[in-house]
Order: structure tokens, then sequence, then C-alpha cells
């Protein structure tokens, strides 16, 4: 059996990948792919341009929820998605929430400009007016967002059902991004939810990948207060 992931570790979409792959207990390859100098022949194996891909075999698949949902077909045990016919479809509705509305705020408007901008521009800090803008980002646009889940979390560990799931894999992942921008959610407003970003964060299956990536993207991350 050989399982590739390919992609750049820093997406929050590989990550979930990743982290999927190591609560199943799989063995996988990562093939570093950059997306926007991608390798010759990329577009035949993700057709629209973007990471994660992934091989298995001679099989090829682009888009983390499709890869989540082979894996979950192909190695059932531990189950990531819930038997629960409703409860299914919420854990698909959060990866909705994470890809369609979450990381187009917390990756494009604070990551990118806090973190990825400086270290491929080759500059220390970002600029002031990128910084004053994410800043105002995670003032105004991320609030409702958090607000949303920490409702749904309700009084509960985990988003869906009892057991760990794709749902909350995919929620915890940008928010690694996030942490490394030194930004997360207040504790006194958002408790439940950061509370879970901790617990998750803490897993051994997202240690590995947050200590891989903290040396070179994390540096804001000890900014994180309370
Ligand atoms: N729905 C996709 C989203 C993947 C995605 O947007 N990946 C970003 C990196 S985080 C990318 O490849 N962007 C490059 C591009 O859009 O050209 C998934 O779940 O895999």
């Amino acid at each position: 059996m050989s399982l590739v992931v390919l992609g750049g570790s820093v997406s929050p979409f590989v990550r979930k990948v990743r982290v999927a792959l190591a609560e199943k207990g799989l063995d996988y390859q990562l093939e570093q792919v950059n997306p926007f100098s991608p390798p010759e022949g990329w577009r035949k194996v993700s057709p629209l341009g973007r990471i994660p891909a992934f091989k298995d075999g001679d099989r090829t698949l682009a888009d983390s929820s499709v890869i989540c949902a082979y894996l979950e077909k192909r190695f059932p045990s531990p189950a990531l998605f819930p038997a629960d016919p409703y409860e299914h479809a919420r854990a698909l509705w959060f990866e909705e929430f994470i890809d369609g509305g979450f990381v187009p705020v917390a990756g494009s408007k604070v990551f990118r400009p806090l973190v990825l901008k400086p270290l491929f521009g080759g500059k220390a800090e970002p600029e002031p007016a990128d910084e004053a803008a994410a800043r105002k980002v995670v003032e105004e646009e991320l609030p409702p967002l958090w607000d949303y889940l920490e409702s749904e979390l309700g009084d509960r560990d985990l988003f869906v059902g009892r057991e760990l799931t794709i749902a909350d894999i995919t929620v915890a992942s940008p928010h690694v991004n996030l942490r490394h921008a030194g930004v997360a959610p207040a504790r006194k407003r958002w408790p439940r939810l950061r509370a879970f970003l901790d617990r998750m964060h803490a897993r051994p299956s997202f240690k590995k990948v947050i200590e891989e990536e903290t040396p070179i993207f994390g540096k804001r991350s000890a900014n994180i207060k309370d």
C-alpha cells in the first residue's frame, strides 16, 4: 500500500487530510506541492490546481473532503464519519462551512498577510497596512463565525455525536493557521470553542503537524493571549 498526500503542509486542507490519516493510524508520504508553482502535469492530478491531492497507488484524487470520504470507505476503522444519516450530513456541513465560509476569511485575510506574505517577501514582519487590515478582520469578520461555532458546540465536547469526526478535524485545522498568526478565539467570549481547540491541538495527530510547522510559520503563536 502506498498512500501519498500532495500539497504544502501549511494548507488547512492538507493538514485536515494528514490528521485524518493519523487518526486512522495510516502511514503515508507527504509530497510537497506549491499550488502557485506546481509540477508538470499537476492539473491531471488536481484539475482545479488546488492542494491537497492524493495518491493511493496509481489512483489519484483531489479535494480534502473527497479524499477524506474515500479514506473512510477504504479504511473504515476507526470511523471518522457518523453512521447516523443526519449526523453524517451535519459532519459534511461543517466541512462545507470551513471550506466555503471560514477559510476564505481566516486563511486569505489573516494568515496569508500576517504569516505567508512576510515570509515569502523575505520580511520579518507584515506591512503595517496588512497588519491593520488583518486586525480589522479578526475584530469584525471572525467573531460571527466563532459565535456560530460556539453555539453549535453547545455543552458538548465535539461538533457531531459523541466520537471524534471529520467535523472536529476540519474545524480545528484552520485554527492552527490562525494560531501561527497569533490569533485565537478569546477564552472569555468563546470558552467552549477555545477549550475544544486546545483539546484538538493537543491530540497526537495535530501535535505532530503543529510541531513540524511552528518553527517555520509559528513565530507569532507566542503572542496569543487568553
Ligand atoms: N475545497 C478544497 C480547497 C482547497 C484549497 O483551496 N487549497 C488552497 C490552498 S489552502 C489552494 O490550493 N489554493 C491555490 C489555488 O486556488 O490556486 C479542499 O477541500 O481541498
